[in-house]
C-alpha cells in the first residue's frame, strides 16, 4: 500500500535538502549506502542483550554484526572497549551517569548557554534533575578578538573542582569553534580523582580525520553521536579508554549494564549496521581529505563573514563550526530574525546563544553554522565565499528589525516579520540564486 501522504513529505524533504544549503553544524548527508542499510531487514529484529548473551533467538547475524561494528569503532578511535547500542547522544550520555554516579552525586559540565549540551547537566535535563550539577563556561572578555585561542574558563572549573569535588566532569561542546584542549580538563579531573567523559559528538569525524585532537589519551570515557561529522545514521557510541580501564576495570560492564537493561530495550540493529557502514567509510583515506576540507571551508567562511563585519567567537574557526554574534547588526535577541530570513533564502542554520549573551536560549543573539554538510556535497573555499556573501546580504536586508523589549509583543512581531520576509523580493531572488548554486552539488 502506497502511503501518499508520507511519500509526498519524503519528496518535499528531498527537494528541500537538494535545493538549499545545509549549514547546521550538527547535520550531514549520510551516504546512500548508510541509508540503504538503515532500511535493511535488520529493522525487523529484537536483540536485547549483547553478542552471545541475548534474550531472543535468531540473533546469529546480529551478533556477528555487532561484534564487527565494535571492532571497527575500536580500531578507528583506538580504544579497548565500545558499546554501539545507544539510541542517540542523550541516552548515551545518561548511561555514562548511570554507570559512574549515584543519583544526587555532583557532576560538572559546560553550561548550555556557553556552548555545552543539555545532557552535560542542564537543569531541564534528567542529568540536571537526578544529579547535582555545577556548570562551567567560557571567559567573558576577548571572545571576538582572536587574541585568545582557548576560551574555556579554567579558573572557574578549577574552583568548581576544589569546592564541589564532582564525581564526573564532562568536556565537549555543541557550539565552540576552536580546538578543545582535552589535556587541560584531564589535569583538573585527575587532581580530584573525577571521571572525565569527553562528548565528541560534534568533532568525532574530525578526530578520525586527524584534524582535531583526540580525547582518548586523556578521558576515561568518550561518547559520540554517529550522524554529525562522522556522517553515519542517527545513533551513538560509548567508549572506554585505557585510562578508564585503569581507573575502573569494571567500567565496560557498568556501561553495558547502564545502556541495557538500565535505560534501553532492544538495540536498533539496522542502525548498528549503518553505523558499521559509516565507520568503514570513515576508515578510508578519502575521509581524511573530507575532514581536512571541512576545516578549510570553515576558515574560508569565517574569513568572508568577518570581512563583512560579523563578530565571530574566537575570531574564526578551527573546526567545523562558526558561532556569530549579531548583536551589532540586529541588537540583543536578533538571532531569530537571521535564522528565519536565511531559512527563507534556502540557507539553513540555527539561532544560538553567544558567550556574552544578553538574552536567553529562546531569543539568543547569535547564529551557529558549519560546514560538514556542504563539504559532503563537494563544496570548497570558493563556494564558502559565495555562501558567506549570501548570508551577509540577508543580514543586511533585515538590519532594521529589533526584538521588542516587551515579552508579550514578541510573538506577534516575529510572525509579522515572517510574513513580510516571505513576500520580500530580495529574499526570493537570493533563494533562487542559492537554489541554482546548490543544485550544482548533488547530495548522496
Ligand atoms: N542537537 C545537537 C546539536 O545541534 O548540536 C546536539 O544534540
Amino acid at each position: 500500500m502506497k502511503d501518499t501522504q508520507i511519500y509526498n513529505l519524503v519528496k518535499k524533504e528531498e527537494k528541500r535538502q537538494k535545493e538549499g544549503i545545509e549549514l547546521i553544524p550538527s547535520e550531514n548527508y549520510a551516504s546512500s549506502e548508510v541509508r540503504k542499510v538503515l532500511s535493511s531487514y535488520f529493522v525487523n529484529k529484537y536483540s536485547e542483550g549483547y553478542p552471545k548473551k541475548r534474550y531472543y533467538g535468531g540473533n546469529e547475524n546480529v551478533d556477528t554484526l555487532e561484534i564487527l561494528v565494535q571492532e571497527r569503532a575500536k580500531k578507528l578511535f583506538k580504544v579497548p572497549y565500545v558499546n554501539v547500542q545507544p539510541y542517540s547522544g542523550s541516552p548515551a550520555n545518561l548511561a555514562v551517569y548511570l554507570a559512574t554516579c549515584k543519583p544526587g552525586d555532583t557532576v560538572s559540565g559546560q553550561a548550555l548557554v556557553a556552548g555545552g549540551h543539555l545532557t552535560h547537566g542542564h537543569f531541564v535535563s534528567a542529568t540536571g534533575i537526578f544529579y547535582k550539577t555545577v556548570q562551567y563556561g567560557l571567559i567573558k572578555n576577548d571572545i571576538y578578538s582572536g587574541r585568545v585561542k582557548d576560551l574555556f574558563d579554567y579558573d572557574q572549573l578549577k574552583k568548581i573542582a576544589r569546592d564541589y569535588k564532582p564525581r564526573l566532569i564532562w568536556v565537549g561542546a555543541t557550539a565552540y569553534p576552536l580546538v578543545i584542549n582535552f589535556e587541560k580538563f584531564a589535569e583538573i579531573a585527575d587532581s580530584i580523582g573525577a571521571y572525565l567523559a569527553a562528548d565528541i559528538s560534534h568533532v568525532a569525524g574530525l578526530v578520525i580525520a586527524g584534524v582535531h585532537k583526540s580525547p582518548v589519551q586523556y578521558a576515561h570515557i568518550v561518547t559520540t553521536t554517529t550522524h554529525k561529522t562522522l556522517r553515519g545514521p542517527r545513533g551513538a557510541m560509548i567508549m572506554v579508554t585505557n585510562k578508564g580501564l585503569k581507573k575502573d576495570p569494571e567500567l565496560p560492564k557498568k556501561i553495558d549494564m547502564a545502556v541495557f537493561p538500565g535505560l534501553q530495550g532492544g538495540p536498533h540493529d539496522n542502525t548498528t549496521a549503518a553505523i558499521g557502514v559509516a565507520l568503514n567509510e570513515a576508515g578510508h583515506p578519502g575521509f581524511k581529505k573530507y575532514g581536512t576540507q571541512i576545516v578549510k571551508n570553515s576558515k574560508a567562511l569565517a574569513k568572508t563573514l568577518i570581512k563583512g563585519g560579523i563578530d565571530l567567537v574566537g575570531a574564526g574557526s578551527e573546526n567545523h563550526l562558526l558561532l556569530a554574534s549579531l548583536t551589532k547588526q540586529l541588537g540583543p535577541g536578533g538571532g531569530i530574525f537571521a535564522q528565519k530570513a536565511l531559512d527563507l533564502a534556502g540557507l539553513t542554520l540555527n539561532k544560538n546563544t553567544v558567550p556574552d549573551e544578553p538574552m536567553s536560549p529562546f531569543y539568543p543573539s547569535g547564529i551557529r553554522l558549519g560546514t560538514p554538510a556542504s563539504t559532503t556535497r563537494g563544496m570548497r573555499e570558493k563556494e564558502m565565499e559565495f555562501i558567506g556573501k549570501q548570508i551577509l546580504k540577508v543580514v543586511e536586508l533585515i538590519r532594521n528589525y529589533r526584538l521588542p523589549e516587551k515579552k508579550e509583543e514578541r510573538k506577534k512581531y516575529i510572525s509579522s516579520f515572517q510574513e513580510v520576509m516571505e513576500k520580500n523580493k530580495d529574499i526570493k531572488k537570493i533563494k533562487e540564486e542559492v537554489k541554482r548554486f546548490a543544485l550544482r552539488f548533488p547530495i548522496p
